[in-house]
């Protein structure tokens, strides 16, 4: 059986991953700062298929921590599904809050390079996987997206990069980027459950389980395939357009 350590696995994308890699067999250790939620998984999927840590993933001596107390049968990872992130603010750059900037960097970027960093010798020693959930946000920027899209356009290359370098070890390495999904993100974002309905209504965004199920196909591809990067969208969701302003 193959363990997977997927961040950000109290909600949307990284908890319908750790539901749809347990039902293919795989264990996975859950990590989120939500204990709660985490429990709930556990009490829905069983404590011999998922392992809940609970840490903040700014915090690298909590996520050393719990890397160190793994249970004998989740230390093994053969997968790391880089999912936790956020996005903060819709206004532009020069109304934007600087703490909410440096949260985006501080999670999606120095967080993701950081847990990568500390698992990357046992995903080489067990010629494992990465798979980072970086978005279209990091290829197609709008009006609002600023450090967001920065910090996406990081994971989508940083995780290109990481298979350049890790050429020749076995380990497989994916970027999946997804358009909209509707998730608890808007809610994040704009800390409105309105705001979150409005932008999901009228159409049919992605799912969480779109995605997961993206996550799993990758996975569990044979050892020798490797998806280096894969652009998903709604069907009614396009690229941002130039746009024109007939006032400055
Ligand atoms: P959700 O808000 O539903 O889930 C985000 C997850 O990230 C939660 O489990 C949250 O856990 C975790 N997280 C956030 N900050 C931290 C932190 N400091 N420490 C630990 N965990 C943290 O959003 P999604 O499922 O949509 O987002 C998952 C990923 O997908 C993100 O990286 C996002 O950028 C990306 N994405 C989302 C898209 C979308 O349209 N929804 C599209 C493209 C990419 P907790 O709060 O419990 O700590
Ligand atoms: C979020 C995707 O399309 O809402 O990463 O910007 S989108």
């Amino acid at each position: 059986m193959k363990t997977a350590l997927v961040t950000g696995a109290t909600a949307g994308i990284g908890a319908a991953a750790v539901r749809t890699l347990v039902a293919a067999g795989w264990r996975c250790i859950a990590t989120g700062r939500r204990a709660e939620r985490l429990e709930a998984l556990v009490a829905e999927l069983g404590s011999d298929k998922v392992h809940p840590a609970v840490f903040d993933v700014r915090d690298t001596a909590a996520m050393e921590a719990a890397i160190a107390r793994l249970p004998e049968d989740f230390s093994g990872i053969d997968l790391l599904v880089n999912n936790a992130g956020l996005a903060q603010g819709l206004g532009p750059a020069q109304e934007a809050s600087l703490d909410a900037w440096r949260t985006m960097i501080d999670t999606n970027v120095t967080a993701m390079v950081t847990i990568t960093r500390t698992l990357l010798p046992t995903l080489v020693a067990r010629k494992g996987a990465i798979i980072a959930i970086g978005s279209v946000a990091g290829s197609y920027v709008y009006p609002g997206a600023n450090v967001y899209a920065g910090t996406k356009a990081f994971a989508n290359h940083f995780t290109l990069a990481l298979r350049a370098d890790l050429h020749g070890t076995g380990v497989r390495v994916t970027s999946i980027e997804p358009g909209m999904v509707e998730t608890e993100f808007t809610l994040v974002r704009t800390g409105s459950q309105d705001a979150s309905d409005a932008l999901y209504s009228g159409f049919q965004p992605m799912t969480a389980e779109d995605i997961a199920e993206t996550i799993r196909w990758i996975a569990e591809l044979p050892p020798h395939l490797n998806v280096n990067r894969i652009e998903l969208m709604p069907v009614d969701q396009d690229f941002a357009g130039f746009r024109i302003s007939r006032t400055s």
